[in-house]
């Protein structure tokens, strides 16, 4: 008899678009095992529950959807937590005992962002010591946790728990559970850490709810062949370490987000290793999805990458610190409120590395009327954020193409891509349409 993998997923609609790929490179490792996913969410579309099916059957494999019932952790809302940051389906992995079937004794939880590379068994299978949980990381943290410290969830992370549900449920650790800690510990001294959250608070996330709740039964296991983000020199060789999984957190190093990568950003990306490995899985699992045949999976290739040959030296990738811009085709990109919110197009690490003096060719339209549109360089500051420079205004006319040509030096300043804001917009339902972006060495 095959060996048993339970394995939860937890989101909001919109979080399992990324599924499909997830799923197919999870059984792609796992097909000496009986795999079952379990997805808890409180709405899934009709079009996420039947691709989800499509790939465990293609896979002759189990999927379970779970509804949740919409009133578990809502009243998170009023709890100063991150909760903007870290919606209520975060802490959906804490409801195990109440929505999984008596049948079920151990599960694994995984973000979405992860990449396998290996069977994760030995993880799924270790011994919990009697501990009704453990996370895992590959350094070692500290001896002595604060209060505080816990509190923050730092440590590690919650992206990957091994949750013992036959003891949650023996000790009834459920939603009243870790709402009463919620509670108790809102009377408790608050926390200020302005990096975290502007106002004081009292936990931060599902992560930091977890540690204090399950105080003195909660693992972390250090293991080398679990990775939480990455950087440039590991990723060099990080197919020739045994590496289970990684966990895609890098803040800034959004390109190694591997699961918003696209087409496009193949070209020219930070961590083509990662991001070639997750474009298989993607086309594979577009295979099973739209049952193509091989001439039509060129084409899916094609028509992606061919509406960027001549784009050398760019990548394009969306940035929602505000969630304002939202990419409704290639190249093309969707006010969805009045936010600030800037589209980003990185340079390529090639390009980086050898330019100094570069053009920059530009062309686009907007579908309204807007006067003041930004055109901004950007590069990383000191302290992991951003420094924007301008680079022009734009008074733009409704459906009128725009060409820009210029031509700039590359410092440490401006090198890390150019970026429109839609500050000057200020509305919902404007369409940036880019036909021509380049980036030349000169
Ligand atoms: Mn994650």
């Amino acid at each position: 008899m095959k060996k048993e993998l339970n394995v939860l997923i937890a989101g909001d609609e919109s979080y399992f678009q990324y599924a499909p790929t997830f799923m197919t490179n999870f059984y792609e490792l796992h097909q000496d095992y009986d795999v079952h996913f379990y997805a808890f969410t409180d709405y899934m579309s009709d079009v996420h529950v039947q691709n989800l099916t499509r790939i465990a059957d293609f896979y002759n494999q189990k999927v379970t959807y779970i509804q949740i019932i919409d009133a578990e952790f809502s009243e998170l809302a009023s709890y100063e937590a991150g909760i903007e940051r870290w919606p209520k389906q975060t802490y959906y992995h804490m409801l195990v005992a109440k929505y999984l079937p008596e049948t079920v004794k151990r599960i694994i939880y995984f973000d979405l962002d992860i990449l396998f590379f290996e069977d994760i068994w030995p993880i799924y299978d270790m011994d919990l010591q009697g501990n009704y949980a453990a996370n895992f990381g590959d350094w070692t943290p500290p001896e002595t946790f604060t209060w505080n410290q816990k509190r923050l969830g730092g440590f590690t992370n919650s992206g990957v728990l091994l949750i013992d549900v036959a003891a949650y449920r023996e000790h009834q650790i459920d939603y009243h559970f870790f709402i009463n800690v919620a509670d108790k510990l809102n009377q408790e001294q608050p926390i200020y850490n302005k990096n975290l959250l502007q106002t004081p608070f009292h936990f931060f996330a599902d992560q930091g709810l977890m540690y204090v709740a399950l105080e003195g039964h909660y693992l972390y296991a250090k293991r080398d062949d679990v990775k939480h983000g990455i950087n440039r020199i590991e990723s060099a060789d990080f197919m020739q370490h045994p590496t289970r999984f990684i966990h895609m957190v890098n803040r800034y190093g959004f390109w190694a987000k591997a699961h918003k990568q696209t087409f496009q950003t193949m070209l020219s990306d930070g961590f083509p290793e990662l991001n070639f490995y997750y474009q298989k899985f993607k086309i594979k699992s577009e295979i099973i999805l739209q049952d193509m045949a091989t001439f039509e999976v060129m084409d899916f290739y094609n028509v992606q990458l061919s509406k960027l040959i001549g784009q050398g030296g760019i990548a394009c990738e969306q940035i929602s610190f505000g969630s304002t811009w939202l990419e409704s085709a290639p190249m093309t990109y969707e006010t969805v409120n009045d936010g600030t919110d800037w589209v980003r197009f990185p340079f390529s690490e090639l390009l980086k590395l050898k330019a100094h003096h570069v053009k920059l060719h530009l062309e686009f339209t907007l579908s309204e009327d807007v006067n003041g549109l930004k055109l901004l360089s950007f590069a990383k500051n000191n302290i992991g954020g951003d420094s924007l420079r301008i680079v022009t205004y734009f008074d733009v006319k409704a459906d009128e193409p725009v060409v820009f040509d210029t031509e700039f030096e590359i410092d440490l300043r401006n090198r890390e891509g150019v970026a429109i804001s839609s500050g000057a917009i200020a509305k919902a339902g404007v369409t940036l349409t880019i036909t021509s972006l380049t980036v030349r060495d000169i």
